[in-house]
């Protein structure tokens, strides 16, 4: 499996860090939306699907978090730990997010506006489509 961890160009001086996403340039697609999370419970996993069409990166602008990719064929885990760090999470990618610290906010960058439609939230239709997709 490709994984795509982008480690943003903070603009640091002695007032603090900046980091500036621009589409096209440290993000390969159209931002369409923006939304975030916080206040997590402890233990919680959120995410649990796929998506049809969207593509997103996902940024832990304060605390930690784990991300679980998986293609149908292959998981990784992956730490979001630092604000200047991005996760690529490409359409049909199953994906959870869990582990969140306490404050932890999980920014995310999406390629299209918000569509129920294009969620797949059963893990077996996910496998039944994907994984057997990936294999031929
Ligand atoms: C994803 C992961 C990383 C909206 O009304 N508009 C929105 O743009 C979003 C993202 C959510 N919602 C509503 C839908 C639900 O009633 O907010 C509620 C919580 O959404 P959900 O349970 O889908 O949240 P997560 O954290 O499981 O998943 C979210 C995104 O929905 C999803 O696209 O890839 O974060």
């Amino acid at each position: 499996m490709q994984l795509t961890k982008y480690v943003f160009q903070p603009h640091g001086d002695e007032r603090g860090q900046l980091v500036a996403l621009e589409e096209y340039k440290e993000v390969p697609f159209k931002i369409k939306r923006v939304y975030y999370m916080y206040d997590m419970s402890p233990g919680i996993v959120r995410g649990r699907h796929a998506h049809k069409n969207l593509q997103q990166i996902l940024i832990c602008i304060h605390g930690s978090c784990k991300i679980l990719l998986d293609n149908g064929n292959e998981k990784k885990v992956v730490p979001l730990e630092k604000p200047y760090e991005g996760l690529y999470v490409a359409n049909n990618m199953w994906h959870e997010m869990f582990e969140f610290s306490e404050g932890a906010v999980l920014m995310v960058l999406a390629s299209e506006l918000y569509d129920e439609s294009d969620y797949i939230r059963n893990y077996e239709e996910f496998l039944n489509f994907y994984g057997k997709q990936d294999k031929e």
